[in-house]
């Protein structure tokens, strides 16, 4: 029979020098010549063919006893596991928590206890609503959760980067879901809030305006995982060693300061790299510049709780900054990316209900309705209730318990004893229950009636709305006033359009009237009847404004250089020097991928060719062309949108004279304060530290007429 000219990974030569070494573990592995390992089926079984299926002949059927073929094909067909119904899309890494600051006075969680000791952590960030496959850009709220692997057992802080929520009964959360992804009978639109059904619920739940509000801000466009806060939302308990209960609520705060890109930025890099945050995060966990967070934490007693205009059991509410201050007391470093992105991202399973001594929850019905939620979805994703032993779910403290058997169960108590009490005694009984260390609940008084209400207060729907607007810079009520006009555009029922304006009325006026104009309505629908009165009177707080808590540097951040032959090497090599010693990065982007000649003959090869690169991926951009190279880019379409998206995005421009011609042929004319020259070395500083304001804004206004 002719040799078949497809190559298999090794020779039949090397097949039989194959030989049987033992491994330092004691294990067996079969390696051909080099210590190449041999392939071999899931029994182990030396494989001599992996190209070809076993038949009767060249032309004939193939047999049923090829097992290899069969258990080949029999595990592909079963690769897919159900993806999460919420939060589907995301990207993990590992880390640890450092305490700063010891909270032993306030709690008992172990981690909290000693100033510089680490914990290990994992955290996957996520969208919400876009399936599996969708784009990292999606305008949604992207989840934050943690789970900290303590010496006292496993916590998950699942949260969000955004402190409030949708709905305040998880009764409601399954609709809220329904009415966000994708239509029923269509299924689309996919991963985006922008449709009829989204709409119309969120306008029938006046309890969901405060978040309609945040994610219409940028907040739902975040520049990356690096560059976002995180809350754990509700409101939890802390408990110390004497049983004293302290309520807290966490927050995270990105090292580097927030960011978000601006709405056509996010609907172009979808295009161009719809994997933009996960890309973002691998490169910097694998470059070493580890994205960081602190921990903060807000604590309050009962007795603020009693007295705050809010009820701290409402997920719709936050406690502004302003009025209980925050405590920063960690650090969280994510240092290590997976080795295995299904075993360690897609399997692990977060449980709102993994707490540990010292962390307890509160009533908060969206927090109950959670801690059912979690472990219930995890049984039909993951297949069985052994998931915890899954490395990845499995604590990295010792644990046993008398739980025994089902699918896949790789932790097998031994011995004779599995349940208790039992009278074996010592090691033979197994594990025994420890009154002073186990886990205990707080003991809070409650009773009442059964009844299917809520609180009183939670029904104030409009005054936080109010406060989140009222707290933003001009650029961001814009942003949040084009972000309503944008969605509900998309909305096809005039009908939904007004009656969400007519909930943005009790909001702010001006507001409601501009997204009124915006949409073509031609009268202003009346204002949403409140259920209480809107206050008027809390005071804008800071700390809820991207913009008003600019970031310390330009570290961090992405300068695009669009270069050509006979680039000018010395301010090429001023500007990487700059850039370097601000923590920031250039990515060359030039007409091939080989990369340019530079004027002094060094070839410098490129990250991206020039379609491949648009300037959407960086935050700033710089244009070190030639005249040579001007006159052609300026014949170049994808280099005349590389510059006039900047301009549109407000982003700061270097540039040197002879890209004139590209300019100008892209319509940008108008030179402002976010372009800077580079004629000498000495300017690349100027640029890069011009840089650190992320965008002229200025600009903006000029370049949106509707
Ligand atoms: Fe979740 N949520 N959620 N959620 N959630 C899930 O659990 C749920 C809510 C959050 O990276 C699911 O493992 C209910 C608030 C994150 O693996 C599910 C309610 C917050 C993640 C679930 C909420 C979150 C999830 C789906 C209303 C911020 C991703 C897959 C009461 C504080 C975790 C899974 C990861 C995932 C239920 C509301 C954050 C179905 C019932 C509020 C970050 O169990």
């Amino acid at each position: 029979m002719a040799a078949d000219p497809s190559t298999p990974n090794l020779s039949p030569t090397q097949m039989a020098d194959a030989k049987i070494l033992r491994g330092q573990g004691g294990e067996t592995h079969q390696v051909a010549e080099g210590d190449v390992p041999v392939l071999t089926t899931q029994q182990g079984v030396p494989v001599a063919d992996d190209q070809n299926t076993l038949r009767v002949g060249a032309r004939g059927p193939a047999l049923l006893e090829d097992f290899h073929f069969r258990e080949k094909i029999f595990h592909f067909d079963h690769e897919r596991i159900p993806e999460r119904v919420v939060h589907a899309r995301g990207y993990a890494a590992h880390g640890f928590f450092e305490t700063t600051d010891s909270l032993a006075d306030i709690t008992r969680a172990d981690l909290f206890q000693r100033k510089g000791e680490r914990t290990p952590v994992f955290v996957r960030f996520s969208t919400v609503a876009g399936n599996k496959g969708s784009a990292d850009l999606a305008r949604d709220v992207r989840g934050f959760a943690t789970k900290f692997y303590t010496k006292e057992g496993n916590w998950d802080l699942v949260g969000n980067n955004i402190p409030v929520f949708f709905i305040q009964d998880a009764i409601k959360f399954p609709d809220l879901i329904h009415a966000a992804k994708q239509e029923p009978d269509r299924a689309f639109p996919q991963a985006q809030t922008a449709h009829d059904n989204f709409w119309d619920f969120i306008s029938l739940s006046p309890e969901a305006t405060n978040m309609a509000m945040w994610i219409m801000s940028d907040r739902t466009i975040p520049r990356s995982f690096r560059f976002m806060e995180g809350f754990g939302v509700h409101t939890f308990r802390f408990v110390n060693a004497e049983g004293k209960s302290t309520f807290v609520k966490f927050h995270w705060k990105p090292k580097l300061g927030m960011q978000s890109v601006v709405w056509n930025e996010a609907l172009k890099i979808n295009g161009a790299d719809p994997d933009f945050h996960r890309r973002d995060l691998w490169d910097a966990i694998t470059m070493g510049d580890f994205p960081e967070w602190e921990m903060g934490v807000q604590l309050f007693d009962e007795e603020f709780a009693r007295k705050f205009d809010f009820d701290v059991l409402d997920a719709t509410k936050i406690i502004p900054e302003e009025v209980i201050p925050i405590r920063r007391v960690g650090r969280l470093v994510l240092d290590r990316m997976v080795d295995n992105f299904f075993a360690e991202t897609e399997q692990v399973a977060f449980c709102t209900q993994n707490v540990v001594p010292g962390i307890d929850f509160t009533n908060d019905p969206l927090l109950q309705g959670r801690n059912f939620s979690y472990l219930d979805t995890q049984l039909k994703r993951l297949g069985g209730p052994n998931f915890t032993h899954l490395p990845i779910n499995a604590p990295k403290c010792p644990f046993h318990s008398f739980q025994q058997d089902g699918h896949m169960a790789f932790h097998n108590p031994k011995g004779r004893a599995n349940y208790e009490p039992n009278s074996w005694g010592g090691p033979a009984g197994g594990p025994r229950e420890s009154p002073e260390r186990g886990y205990r609940s707080y003991p809070e008084t409650v009773s009442g009636d059964k009844l299917r209400v809520r609180p009183e207060l939670f029904a104030d729907h409009y005054s936080q709305a109010r406060q989140f607007y009222l707290s933003q810079t001009k650029i961001e009520q814009t942003h949040i006033k084009d972000a309503f006009v944008f969605e509900l555009s998309k909305v096809e029922t005039p009908a939904i359009r007004a009656r969400m304006v007519s909930h943005l009325r009790n909001v702010d006026e001006a507001l409601a009237k501009m997204v009124a104009d915006g949409l073509g309505l031609m009268e202003l629908p009346p204002a949403a009847p409140p259920a209480r009165p809107v206050k008027k009177d809390l005071k804008p707080s800071k700390a809820l404004s991207i913009l008003e808590n600019p970031p310390p540097s330009f570290a961090g951040r992405k300068i695009g250089v669009l270069v050509s032959d006979g680039v000018d090497a010395t301010l090429l090599g001023a500007l990487q020097t700059a850039a370097k010693a601000e923590g920031a990065l250039i990515e060359l982007v030039a007409p091939k991928v080989g990369g340019v000649t530079a004027s002094d003959g060094t070839v410098i090869p490129a990250k991206q060719k020039v379609n491949g690169g648009p300037s959407v991926l960086y935050d700033a951009v710089a244009v070190l062309v030639s005249e040579e190279g001007a006159k052609l880019l300026a014949r170049e379409a994808t280099a005349k949108d590389f510059v006039s998206d900047a301009y549109a995005h407000a982003k700061f421009i270097a540039h040197v004279p002879a890209a004139a011609p590209l300019f100008e042929k892209a319509g940008v004319t108008d030179m402002d304060g976010g372009f800077v020259a580079l004629g000498k070395a000495a300017d690349a500083k100027a640029f890069v530290q011009a840089c650190r304001a992320l965008r002229f804004w200025d600009r903006e206004a000029k370049v949106h007429a509707v």
